[in-house]
């Protein structure tokens, strides 16, 4: 496949930001999305649109009938057995809600432990931190070593008899570590503890399988893998889905209602209350078909070779700090540095102004900026749209924002 070629899938990068050809390096964040998925949107407001579940008429119908195809098709991408282990949610930080306010309320009690890593995004911190202080237990964090890696041989330890839940990123969106999951998940299985990984960077990136994997949630985001914003879901086994109760209550997630209470439907549905986003969700499904065409193999190694490419270059110049592990065989397309004392905030400004977005700040990992001891970063992100002209031009940029920022520094004083 001629990964050139694919830039023209995606009408966003078909512009000029300030004068220069737009290069989108902030594919962490949220990913661009292909014309299938955009013309899809479009085409279901425009044939299909009508309430899920509900309707006996044509539209209805087909409309539900394209939701749960979705379903389908994101349980045979992520290697789950049964389509009803889809819980469609907003994103992936409800998904991760969902398990640590429905599971977690349910089995987690006063004196139990919950373990996280020091390099989780807050959407993975947070939601156990409200169960803990709502029920008296106590986080654990694995910590971070300074070559970006989890301090894993610290696991064993770091797990009692008390331990409920390992809940971990399968790739740090800072660091681009990419977590050895099955190994993980064996370790905490030995223990009986279960396990949820935080799939928002590893779906989007890698193939996944969770049935190999044997974890019992994985937590994803639709708009990171080209899908539309306001889609997510969580995979969860089976017999776990089934004995948690509804996070929300409303219509469709019944079977009936009295006076004094009601009664549910099973998985998925009891999980997905109210009127869910039907269009996005359909459309989600255009970019499954998008990604499995590549292959997620092609797509990981696409991301690998950018990063090698980038990271050879940066590494070369002087004053520059890279965060995370050196080698690019073994971390996903994320690069977080800084760079010539410039501030994060500064640089990404300096480079927007010659037409290239990256991010910059804590990247919703105060954690982990603590244990890096830096306030912020700025970050790189690749997809497969991306190309080494994009990573030329962003080193061009780099340089350019440094001789500005000098300049700048030299006439202030
Ligand atoms: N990280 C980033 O720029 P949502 O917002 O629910 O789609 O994804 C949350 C989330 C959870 N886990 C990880 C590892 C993530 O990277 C993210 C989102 C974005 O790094 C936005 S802060």
């Amino acid at each position: 496949m001629d990964m050139k070629e694919i830039k023209k899938d995606f009408p966003i990068l078909d512009q000029s930001i300030r004068g220069h050809r737009l290069v989108y390096l902030d594919s962490a964040a949220t990913t661009q999305k292909p014309k299938i998925v955009i013309e899809a949107i479009q085409r279901y407001y425009e044939t299909m649109n009508a309430n899920i579940h509900r309707g006996v008429y044509h539209l209805s119908e087909i409309s539900t009938l394209a939701y749960e195809e979705t379903r389908k098709k994101v349980a045979a991408f992520l290697g789950a057995k049964d389509a009803r282990s889809i819980v469609f949610t907003r994103n992936a930080t409800e998904a991760i809600n969902l398990v640590a306010q429905s599971w977690g309320g349910k089995h987690v009690g006063e004196g139990d432990e919950i373990l996280l890593t020091e390099m989780e995004h807050h959407s993975n911190i947070v939601p156990w931190q409200l169960l803990a202080q709502k029920k008296g237990a106590i986080l654990k964090y694995v910590s971070v070593q300074s070559n970006g890696t989890l301090d894993l041989n610290s696991i064993d330890s770091l797990i009692s008899e008390r331990t409920k839940i390992f809940a971990f990123t399968h790739v740090s969106n800072v660091l681009g570590t990419m977590n050895p999951v099955k190994a993980l998940v064996e370790k905490a299985h030995e223990r009986g503890v279960l396990v949820l990984v935080d799939g928002a960077q590893g779906a989007a990136h890698l193939p996944v399988d969770v049935s190999d994997l044997g974890c019992d949630f994985y937590a994803f985001s639709a708009h990171k893998m080209l899908g539309p914003t306001g889609v997510g879901g969580l995979y969860g086994k089976l017999d776990l889905l089934e004995e948690m109760p509804p996070m929300l209550g409303g219509g469709e997630m019944i079977l009936e209602v009295h006076k004094e209470y009601s009664t549910w439907k099973s998985s998925p549905e009891k999980f997905e209350a109210g009127t869910p986003n039907i269009a996005d969700v359909i459309a989600f499904s255009k970019a499954i078909d998008y990604l499995k065409k590549i292959t997620m193999e092609v797509v990981h190694q696409h991301e690998k070779e950018l990063t090698q490419y980038a990271l050879a270059r940066l590494m070369e110049l002087e004053d520059f700090t890279l965060y995370g592990l050196k080698d690019a065989q073994h971390r996903a397309g994320v690069i977080s540095f800084n760079y010539a004392n410039i501030h994060p905030h500064d640089l990404g400004t300096l480079l927007d102004h010659q037409g290239i977005a990256i991010r910059t700040g804590h990247h919703c990992a105060q954690l982990l900026m603590r244990t890096l001891q830096v306030p912020a970063t700025a970050r790189v992100s690749f997809y497969i749209y991306n190309t080494k002209e994009d990573v030329d031009a962003f080193m061009l940029a780099l340089i350019k924002a440094k001789e500005y920022f000098n300049r700048g520094t030299r006439s202030a004083r």
